[in-house]
């Protein structure tokens, strides 16, 4: 304890039902520690979700079709709450390892991985207070790294309403000179790509995706790489760019459970593979590519790493932050970077030890929103802790990717000449 400082002590916890960015129900917490220091976190929520996530709880029954976190939200009053009161919150990973105790489970599924990853967020914000430092500062002290957005501008799959199969066209500006830079960067070909659509294909292609991107309704993902690349060479930044895509390629599985429907065919693993490499030869400046094939095609898997080692392949559903699994991964020879997202694994200190696991197997870490999202920018925070390379949110629009962009503008500013923009450097697994 700080000297003149009185007990890290907890001394209450509340939880209410709060909606998030698409109108669904999720969970804000509220810690507090020493009568007066009070965290408060929003749960974060996907839609493609993978089958290894701590499990989300959802009420079921009509309300909010079934959506609702009241369940959750009374675990964290009946069950979280008596066993936390008095323990001293300024050991993180004491807190998680309690919260995982009484739970039990492996996935988290008996108090729900929303409750509690509720409680670890809210109580590293309480800790962080209490220590008056930013919580960035509070999680590492070597804290310095501003990640390259990788923002997705084009969105299909299962976060838009059009033909397209891949799920997110990001675009990285690594050549900025700043964290600050790279967003201007990012807004300038967002206006300018929203120009394109329009004049091209009228105001209906330039609606909005569930992450804040384009949802154009477009059916091939050369022509979206093909209008991408044009906004970028029209504002001048073709040097300072590189492109990601994530196809979160378990929802394009087929009810066979072998092949993939992808662009209004039936491919195998191997096609699908083959077609990636396609894309990538048409568009070289694609140097990231997250989860190429379904979560369970391990053979799969091991053939694109091998066949585009001069990429990043990263394993998201895969490997759902969860350091056995990635374990698992870097034993096979399965992708070789991860996404890091803390609600797929449900706690502050898991989610740490992931990528810390990622990190020293040389396995760059890329930090990620949910689609699902509130305005709460404790990831922000959480990235610049674990100094991760690269940070995947959503379009320049909206408050809750707003949130984000705008978290690591004020960290970079707090920082000062502390701060490093991981610029080219983004797959720098010591930075
Ligand atoms: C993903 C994420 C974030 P969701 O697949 O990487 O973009 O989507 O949160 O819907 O799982
Ligand atoms: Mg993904």
């Amino acid at each position: 304890m700080r000297s003149g400082q009185k007990s890290d002590q907890i001394t209450d916890i509340r939880a209410i039902e709060i909606l998030d960015n698409r109108g669904n129900p999720t969970i804000r917490c509220y810690v507090t520690i020493d009568h007066r220091f009070t965290g408060t976190a929003d749960v974060p929520s996907g839609s493609s979700t993978g089958s290894f996530e701590a499990k989300e709880l959802r009420d079921g029954g009509k309300r909010y079709n079934g959506m609702g976190v009241k369940t959750a939200i009374g675990h964290i009053d009946n069950i979280i709450n008596p066993a936390l009161i008095g323990v001293h919150g300024a050991n993180q990973r004491n807190i998680d390892y309690l919260l995982n105790k009484l739970d039990g489970t492996k996935n988290k599924s008996k108090l729900g991985g929303n409750a509690i990853l509720a409680v670890s967020l809210a109580v590293a914000k309480a800790a962080a207070k209490w220590c008056h430092l930013p919580l960035y500062r509070y999680l590492n002290t070597n804290a310095h790294v501003l990640p390259v957005p990788q923002a997705c501008l084009i969105n299909g799959g299962l976060h838009a309403g059009n033909d397209l199969d891949i799920q997110e066209y990001c675009v990285m500006p690594v050549g900025a000179d700043s964290f600050t830079h790279a967003v201007q960067i990012l807004s300038e070909i967002f206006k300018e790509l929203g120009r394109i659509l329009l004049k091209t294909m009228g105001k209906n292609a330039t609606n909005s995706s569930e992450d804040g991107g384009f949802a154009p309704p477009l059916d091939s993902s050369f022509k979206a790489m093909e209008i991408l690349q044009q906004a970028v060479k029209n504002c001048g930044y073709e040097n300072e760019v590189e492109f990601g895509l994530d196809l979160a390629a378990s929802g394009l599985l087929s009810e066979d459970g072998k092949t993939y429907e992808f662009e209004g065919k039936r491919l195998t693993s191997r096609e699908m593979i083959d077609y990636i490499k396609g894309l990538v030869r048409q568009f070289p400046k694609i140097v990231s590519i997250e989860d190429p094939l379904d979560e369970k095609d391990y053979k799969g898997w091991i053939a694109i790493t091998e066949e585009l080692s001069d990429k990043m392949i990263i394993g998201d559903d895969i490997f759902a932050t969860n350091i056995d699994r990635i374990k698992m991964g870097v034993e096979k020879k399965i992708a070789n970077s991860i996404l890091c997202k803390v609600n797929q694994i449900g706690t502050i200190t898991e989610a740490t030890d992931a990528a810390m696991m990622a990190k020293s197997n040389s396995y760059p870490v890329v930090m990620s929103v949910r689609s699902g999202e509130t305005e709460d920018c404790v990831l922000s925070d959480i990235s610049c802790a674990l100094n991760a390379g690269l940070f995947k949110t959503g379009g320049i629009r909206g408050s809750d990717r707003g949130t984000n962009y705008n978290r690591f503008m004020e960290i970079e500013y707090e920082l000062g000449p502390l701060a490093q923009y991981a610029g080219r450097h983004y797959k720098g697994t010591l930075i």
